[in-house]
Parts: C-alpha cells; sequence; structure tokens
C-alpha cells in the first residue's frame, strides 16, 4: 500500500495495472465479445469485458491506494479521502473492440484535486492499446513517452492538418457534428475518424496526427490523453477558452489550436 502523490510514482502503478488490464481485455476479446448492456442508446454498447476489466482495475487501486477516489465509465465513482482520484476508462474505443478492430484502449489517468476536469490537476495518465501494444504514458513534469520514446506534437504541413475527430453515439447530434465537420475542413489535409478518444489524444501527442476534437467525451475518455497531448508540448481544451470536457475537447500542437478552436466553436 502506498500514498505518494508523485506523478512519476503514480505513472509506474497506472503502466502495471494498464499493462495487466489491457492483457485481459485482448484474452477476452480472442474469446468472443458478449454485448451485456446498452447505456445511452442502441449504439452506445458495454461488454461483460468493458465490466471485467474495470473491476480489476478498481481492486488493484483499492489495494494498493485504499484511500484514493475512483471515477469509471462502468461502475461509477467513490469519493476520495486522499488527494488522488483515479479517472478510468476501461476499454475506450468499444464499438472498435466489439467489431473486433484493433484501436481500443485501457485509459488510466490519476488527478488531484476535484474528480472534475474543469479543476482537476492531471498528474498521470497511461493509454495501453493491447492489440499494438504500444503504451502511451506521462507524468507531470516527466513528459509524454511511448515506451521509452519520447514524443513531441507535429505543426501541419503545407497540405493542411491531418485531423481526427468522433460522433457521438446519439444520432441527434450527427448533424450538427457535420456541419462543424465543414468549418473544419477548411484546415485540413484530410480527416481521421479512429475510434477511440484516447488513442486519438494519444496519437496527437506522437505526432501521429496534428489535431483531434470531439464533442461529448466523458471525463475518463480525455483524462490520461489530455495529459499525454500536454505533455508532448501541445495544447488542450474544450468551450472557448475552456478545458477538455463534454461540452467540446481540443488537442493540437501550439501552432493550430487557436484555429482549430475557433473553426470548432459554435
Ligand atoms: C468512445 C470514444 C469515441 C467517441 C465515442 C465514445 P467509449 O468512448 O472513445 O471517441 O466518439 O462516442 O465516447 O464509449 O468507447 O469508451
Amino acid at each position: 500500500m502506498t500514498t505518494s502523490a508523485e506523478p512519476r510514482d503514480l505513472s509506474v502503478l497506472a503502466i502495471d495495472i494498464a499493462r495487466e488490464a489491457g492483457g485481459l481485455a485482448a484474452r477476452r476479446r480472442r474469446e468472443g465479445v458478449a454485448i451485456a448492456a446498452t447505456k445511452s442508446g442502441l449504439a452506445d454498447i458495454v461488454t461483460e469485458a468493458d465490466r471485467e476489466v474495470e473491476a480489476l482495475i478498481r481492486a488493484w487501486l483499492a489495494e494498493s491506494r485504499p484511500s484514493d477516489g475512483f471515477l469509471g465509465e462502468e461502475s461509477g465513482a467513490s469519493e476520495a479521502t486522499s488527494e488522488i482520484t483515479w479517472v478510468v476508462d476501461p476499454i475506450d474505443g468499444t464499438v472498435n473492440y466489439t467489431y473486433g478492430i484493433p484501436q481500443y484502449a485501457v485509459s488510466i489517468a490519476a488527478v488531484s484535486g476535484s474528480a472534475d476536469p474543469a479543476t482537476w490537476t492531471a498528474l498521470a495518465g497511461v493509454v495501453f492499446n493491447p492489440a499494438s501494444g504500444e503504451l502511451f504514458h506521462a507524468s507531470a513534469g516527466g513528459g509524454a513517452w511511448l515506451g521509452d520514446e519520447r514524443l513531441a506534437v507535429a505543426e501541419p504541413g503545407p497540405a493542411g492538418a491531418l485531423l481526427a475527430t468522433g460522433f457521438g453515439y446519439d444520432p441527434a447530434t450527427h448533424a450538427p457534428t457535420l456541419e462543424r465537420l465543414a468549418r473544419v475542413m477548411p484546415l485540413a489535409r484530410d480527416i481521421r475518424r479512429l475510434g477511440s478518444a484516447a488513442l486519438d489524444l494519444a496519437f496527437v501527442a506522437a505526432g501521429r496526427l496534428d489535431g483531434y476534437y470531439e464533442r461529448g467525451l466523458h471525463a475518463w475518455d480525455h483524462a490520461a490523453g489530455a495529459l499525454l497531448v500536454d505533455e508532448a508540448g501541445g495544447r488542450t481544451g474544450g468551450a472557448p477558452h475552456g478545458r477538455p470536457g463534454r461540452e467540446m475537447t481540443i488537442a493540437a500542437g501550439p501552432g493550430l489550436f487557436d484555429r482549430l478552436a475557433a473553426a470548432v466553436a459554435d
């Protein structure tokens, strides 16, 4: 059991847990995925593996750090009596996972202060894709990494920005999302819809995307990935001059961010 709030210590624990949790997710994928329920709508699914993987993560943290808080996509929240809360998406990219598309990730972040993305301080974040074996990790002040390779965001070339975005589960949001995409296209050389917000953010940190934006994300979708971008020299934000949140999540290098934020603003 430990109570360290040192970002490096939190990152080391998150990496160990993410590897074990990702291994479980990959095993369950090979065995065949069962949809357990739908949530906000028919397209918003949760699998038995989502629930099982989050239970593994939550139990490990409860044993290692019983005073910390927890905020998970599938099992809800518990208040911290320490200063640390863990923000967890056990399988981000659930639809990809269900269809067998190898673009999904375990996303684990440790934050201090409240469990509110508008006010928390992110201390450590891990985004692990067990299908590719790529483990992205960051600690506050310690940089962003892919394994032991230091990451840095990219800036768009003369052809324009390679951007990623997403479409929410609610069909009623698709028309305004497409209108927003039309406003963004003049900035873009092309668009990618990869299906996992956590990996989209990790790809911005790695310079594989020039920018990403999406409306409607939950805290667990962006908590770890936003720290990766910040630690890779990028900028993250949300509603005008705000932080990543349900209204909007934006990530890009410093040379693109303001133009992208202006284009996505309603
Ligand atoms: C998903 C995000 C994706 C978004 C989906 C969903 P989930 O998270 O990663 O970017 O477009 O609507 O929010 O549900 O797979 O954890």
